[in-house]
């Protein structure tokens, strides 16, 4: 839909201007895969899927939500009263925008009421971060159209990643808000989570002759909110066992060592895949940096089985979706995202997409694969 159409949208549902709209991405993660709770490395890219959103101020305390992609029960219009938003009050897909004014509100921010209505091209339950886009286009048409100065991007994630914990309560990590917020076209981003070091890394595929292809598996299997949770506290034990701060603190060298000090095989499993990951991401930074980018494809792979048989969050649709196309001839397979369902990113040969594509598709044909490159983090449209 074009930015007029856009716009002639909002006037449908509200009956007046918007003042401004705005463009927030998903993101696939290229690799570090559940480090970033870790206090570790991540390195994920903006999709050129994104959510708009055109918003205009209310001066009654009133926030009015609409979204063209919720239909039945979670369509029409959701009207919420600012005084009444509190943690775990709010249902459905409004209540990620909600908990982000409501975050802004106690962070201090002048954020009143607005009427806001969204289009989304991210894939919802694709594991591709539609709420992550929807939390952080909702922050930054709030911060800008009430005049708030001088609050980073990064600052932003952080407190989209807060409103998911606290009132959405979701205890996930911060890279998902990150990337939606920070990346830029034609980059992945390197983002070490303690102390939130950025560094953009091009990484141009077509320049090369390679092809990312993400394959939606569409299945979400339902015990992935829970078990999030678990593996986070998995990770926080383990650290507590080693009289650490966090798993990040574990040196690639001193696995071994680590590992003989764990009570047991659960609490070894995580930890292994956590060092192993954060060391992922430092080799394919390497590589990339050294123009070496082939070469990443066996990183991935190798991440895919550390999240398969360590973590193990992985499931039968990924591994069936990630065998296939490296079957077919794949540089790389790995799932990206939280997993229990979601996507698997395919990093092939140009020559090579159409078959790998064909072959995944024939394995699991309810699945929804495209080729990307990376796109733009947030921004205003008009
Ligand atoms: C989900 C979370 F939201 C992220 O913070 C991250 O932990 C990811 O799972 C796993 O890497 O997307």
């Amino acid at each position: 839909m074009t930015d007029a159409a856009f716009e002639i949208a909002f006037k449908n549902v509200f009956g007046r201007a918007p003042e401004g709209a705005w463009s927030a991405p998903g993101r696939v993660n290229l690799i570090g895969e559940h480090t970033d709770y870790n206090d570790g490395h991540v390195m994920p890219f903006a999709l050129p899927h994104a959510t708009r959103a055109a918003v205009a101020r209310r001066d009654d305390g009133v926030l009015r939500l609409h979204s063209a992609n919720m239909e039945g029960e979670e369509g029409g219009v959701v009207e919420l009263r600012i005084a009444d938003l509190a943690p775990g009050t709010t249902g459905g897909w409004a209540r990620y925008p909600a908990a982000v004014l409501w975050t802004l509100r106690e962070a201090g921010y002048p954020i009143g009421g607005a009427d806001i209505h969204y289009d989304s091209t991210v894939p919802v339950g694709g594991g591709l971060s539609s709420s992550a886009a929807l939390q952080v286009v909702t922050a930054l048409a709030l911060t800008e159209l009430h005049g708030v100065q001088g609050v980073s991007r990064q600052e932003l994630a952080l407190l989209c990643q807060s409103s998911e914990n606290t009132y959405v309560g979701a205890p996930v990590g911060v890279m998902d808000q990150t990337a939606s917020a920070c990346c830029t076209e034609g980059h992945a981003l390197h983002l070490d989570v303690r102390g939130l070091a950025q560094r953009q890394v091009p990484f141009d595929l077509a320049a090369e002759g390679l092809r990312l292809l993400v394959c939606d598996t569409r299945v979400k299997h339902a015990h992935a909110d829970g078990a999030y949770g678990e593996l986070r506290a998995g990770c926080e034990a383990a650290a507590a066992a080693l009289g650490l701060t966090a798993l990040r603190d574990v040196d690639f060298d001193g696995l071994d060592a680590a590992l003989a000090a764990l009570p047991d095989d659960r609490l070894r499993r995580l930890t292994r895949h956590v060092v192993t990951e954060n060391h992922r991401v430092e080799e394919v930074l390497e590589l990339l940096d050294a123009g070496r980018t082939r070469e990443i494809g066996p990183v991935l792979t190798a991440g895919h089985a550390s999240l398969r048989d360590d973590f193990q969050v992985s499931c039968p649709e990924l591994d069936l979706v990630a065998d296939t196309a490296l079957a077919a001839g794949a540089l790389g397979a790995r799932m990206t995202g939280g997993g229990f369902g979601g996507s698997v990113i395919v990093l092939v040969e140009e020559a090579d997409e159409t078959a790998v594509a064909a072959a995944v598709a024939e394995a699991l044909p309810q699945v929804r694969q495209f080729a990307t490159v990376p796109g733009p983090g947030a921004h205003r449209l008009w």
